[in-house]
Formats: C-alpha cells, sequence, structure tokens
C-alpha cells in the first residue's frame, strides 16, 4: 500500500488509519508548496490535483473518508467497524460521510482562515461562511458524545479517525473552547499511540 500526500492535509486522516491498524505502508511526499500535486505526474493519479492518494494494489483512492472505510474492512480483526446490520454500524456510516460532506469543508476553511493562512490571506467572510455549519456540527457531536466515550458507543471506530481528524482542525482554530463532550473526547484520540505517531 502507497500513500502520497502531504503533511496536515487529509493524508493525516488516512495516516492515522494505517498507525491505528498496524498496517504496512509506503509514504510519498507531494510537495504541495511548490504545486508538485498540480504536476501532470500527480494528475495522472488525482485528476484534481488534490492530495491524498491511497492505493492498495492496483485500487486508488482519491477521497480520504473511502480509504479509511476500505481500510476498516480489510482489517477486521482490528474490529474498526462494527458489525455489519448493527445500529453502531448505521452511526458508523453516518458519521464517516457526515465527516466528508458537512465536517469537513466547515473545519478545513475555518482552520485555514484563522489558523493557517498569513494574516494577509486570511478573510473573515470566508470564517463567517462557514460558522453556522460548523456550531451546528459541533453541537451534533456534542449530543451524540453525551455519555458515550466514542462516536460509535464506548469502542473506538473508523469513524473517530474521520470525524477526530477535522475535530481537531475544528479545535485548533478555537471552535470548541466551550464545547466540553468535544473537548475531553479530543483528548482522548489524542492520547491515542496511533495519532501521537502521525501527530507527533
Ligand atoms: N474529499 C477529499 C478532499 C481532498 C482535498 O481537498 N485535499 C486538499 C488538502 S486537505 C488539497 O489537496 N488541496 C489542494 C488543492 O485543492 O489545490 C478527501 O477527503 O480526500
Amino acid at each position: 500500500m502507497r500513500l502520497y500526500g502531504f503533511p496536515g492535509t487529509r493524508t493525516f486522516r488516512i495516516r492515522w488509519m494505517l498507525e491505528e491498524l498496524g498496517a504496512p505502508y509506503e509514504y510519498e511526499h507531494v510537495e504541495v508548496t511548490k504545486g508538485a500535486h498540480k504536476q501532470p505526474a500527480h494528475l495522472e493519479l488525482h485528476p484534481h490535483g488534490r492530495v491524498p492518494v491511497f492505493e492498495d494494489g492496483d485500487l486508488r483512492f482519491i477521497e480520504s473518508c473511502a480509504a479509511v472505510l476500505h481500510l476498516a474492512d480489510k482489517y477486521p480483526e482490528q474490529k474498526l467497524a462494527p458489525a455489519v446490520g448493527s445500529r453502531e454500524r448505521g452511526l458508523y456510516y453516518q458519521f464517516i460521510v457526515y465527516a466528508a460532506s458537512t465536517l469537513d469543508d466547515a473545519a478545513v476553511q475555518t482552520y485555514f482562515h484563522k489558523v493557517l493562512l498569513p494574516v494577509e490571506r486570511r478573510s473573515n467572510d470566508v470564517v463567517e461562511k462557514h460558522a453556522p455549519t460548523l456550531a451546528t456540527a459541533i453541537s451534533l457531536l456534542e449530543r451524540a458524545l453525551q455519555g458515550s466515550s466514542y462516536l460509535c458507543g464506548d469502542a473506538f471506530t473508523a469513524a473517530d479517525v474521520a470525524v477526530g481528524y477535522a475535530l481537531n482542525l475544528a479545535d485548533q482554530a478555537g471552535a470548541l473552547d466551550t464545547a466540553d463532550n468535544s473537548k475531553a473526547y479530543m483528548a482522548r484520540l489524542r492520547a491515542r499511540p496511533a495519532y501521537g505517531r502521525v501527530y507527533g
């Protein structure tokens, strides 16, 4: 298996998952700051010119959450996916798709425009545009985590990797400051050795 990516990007979502599984993989750095992700060689792998790209044999993923789902199924003995047909499996699908389709954009854009970009390139309009979605997502997660250690119950699953990746960015942007359940949840995720190996 091979992962192409750049630190801090959704590459970390797949890396974290691989580390949780203890799965062997090769890592290829794509120098995004120099535009390597827009060069023909990378566009062959990812037609939109983004990272990450994840390959398992001749199977190629350009969606980080799809790679996470695939990896959870590939290593069933690690029990990072609840049983098919169970209530927990329903929650698992819900949260992973929610991470990809709703939470990511709000968290990533907020993080970019509050933390990552040089001050002169930050836009308060972008932050404000995403603020309602991010606030709603955090209150939804606050409720989901009330009395529950992880999103699908008391067992850590790949849904926690998918959501945790984006929630970390929201936290870095100060969006969890009054969200006690989410804050405590992020602390639990950060205490995991696999998380530490990726995020240092
Ligand atoms: N839905 C994709 C999003 C991929 C994506 O937008 N990657 C960002 C970094 S996190 C990127 O490559 N941005 C550079 C660009 O779009 O030029 C996934 O989850 O893998």
